[in-house]
């Protein structure tokens, strides 16, 4: 089937401001709610694609925050895309690319909303644009991070009990190695073997910190530390790993394939989370899943906390992914307390399902959507 060449009309970015259903602490912010940062590209043939481009805590996680986002992709991205033909997407990313440094939030959302758009026109979900699903429903694990041990229990009681996740992520870092190690202690107590507890420490710990940490966590019976040191630190992670049995995960320390290389080569990790944004696109975190298949390294599908499009944007690559050892953590939607699709994404027995309609498969609530954007006043008034 061919199609034939459809100009792109409009751009346009949006952001929405979500409270989430608790604080959400981070070893590096404490999140009261999300902005997502939503891309809308419609083609002359009237067919609208969606991306995603939300990040954590303004700056405090990643170098672009949602205003950046959109100024650099209003300004200088939407010149760059317009008129041009929407169907050749690679085309497309390498001009923003010889023309764009950087800006891998931005120019994800972008290659994002053309996939939905193209997968849209041809009538297949996006997962097929990038060789089609091996799975159709993905794991999905919770993150504890309401900063008190109790409260934490409870919540994952929830979770079991609701089957709705049965792996669970806790944020560390923020206070001394030892406390950190006995409040992730309790919970793995309660949990037991009804589920598995990892940790994410946002690169708060030195190595000494680590080496201790690591230690104390591997008795405590945790499966997995994410991005313990700095993101930089690639001599410091392979120490780690040299010196600790627990698996290490990399996250901050991966933005796209050249990164992956050069922590595959280095021996600095067990398992990859990949991020569609982190990673600068679709494709960007396709090649990171290929470096990670070459060379051994586990996966695990990570996210900035997207709402519905970036997380089913990132299930439909994942779903493509021949090993995804780790599983997922897909549940940015379910921290917020605002839904913005007409029909909710669908979680279930500790998964999150794919849908089989084309493109990302969702559909937004142009009221919900309309109703929590930022500019919602001045659009309102003009
Ligand atoms: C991160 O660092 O992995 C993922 C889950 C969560 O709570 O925060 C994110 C970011
Ligand atoms: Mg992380």
């Amino acid at each position: 089937m061919s199609l034939s060449p459809t100009s792109i009309e409009t751009v346009d970015v949006i952001l929405l401001d979500v409270p989430t259903i608790r604080p959400h602490r981070l070893s590096m912010t404490t999140m009261h709610r999300q902005t997502l940062v939503l891309v809308r590209i419609t083609g002359n043939d009237g067919v609208t694609g969606l991306g995603e481009a939300t990040t954590i805590g303004g700056l405090a996680y990643g170098e672009e925050s949602p205003e950046s986002i959109k100024v650099n992709i209003d300004t200088y991205m939407t010149p760059l895309l317009t008129g041009k033909d929407a169907n050749q997407v690679a085309a497309r990313m390498q001009i923003l690319n010889d023309n764009v440094q950087g800006n891998r939030f931005a120019k994800c959302a972008i290659e994002t909303a053309l996939c939905d758009a193209l997968a849209k026109r041809l009538g297949v979900p996006l997962s097929s644009l990038f060789g089609g699903r091996v799975r159709s429903s993905l794991p999905v694990a919770w993150t504890l991070a309401s900063g008190d041990t109790g409260r934490d229990i409870e919540e994952a009681e929830k979770m079991l009990s609701l089957r709705r996740h049965n792996i669970f992520k806790l944020k560390i870092g923020a206070r001394a190695v030892r406390d950190d190690a006995a409040h992730v202690a309790a919970i793995k107590r309660a949990v037991g073997d009804r589920g598995s507890v990892r940790v994410d420490v946002n690169q708060a710990w030195s190595e000494a910190d680590a080496m201790l940490g690591m230690q104390l966590l591997e008795q405590a019976g945790v499966d997995l530390v994410e991005q313990p040191i700095a993101a930089g630190n690639l001599d410091g992670l392979r120490r780690l790993r040299d010196k600790n049995r627990i698996p290490l995960m990399a996250d901050e320390t991966l933005h796209g394939p050249g990164d992956a290389y050069k922590v595959a080569q280095c021996g600095a990790a067990d398992v990859f989370a990949v991020k569609i944004t982190q990673s600068g696109g679709l494709t960007g975190a396709q090649q990171v899943a290929a470096i990670a298949a070459a060379a051994s390294v586990d996966l695990y599908g990570g996210t900035m906390l997207e709402g519905a499009i970036g997380t089913m944007a990132s299930a439909q690559l994942f779903s493509t992914f021949s090993q995804l050892a780790w599983g997922t953590e897909l549940f940015g939607p379910l921290l917020l307390t605002e839904e913005i699709l007409t029909v909710p994404l669908r979680y279930r027995d500790f998964s999150l399902e794919l849908p089989d309609a084309p493109g990302l498969g969702i559909t937004l609530d142009e009221d919900r959507v309309n109703f929590l954007r930022r500019d919602r006043k001045t659009t309102l008034v003009s």
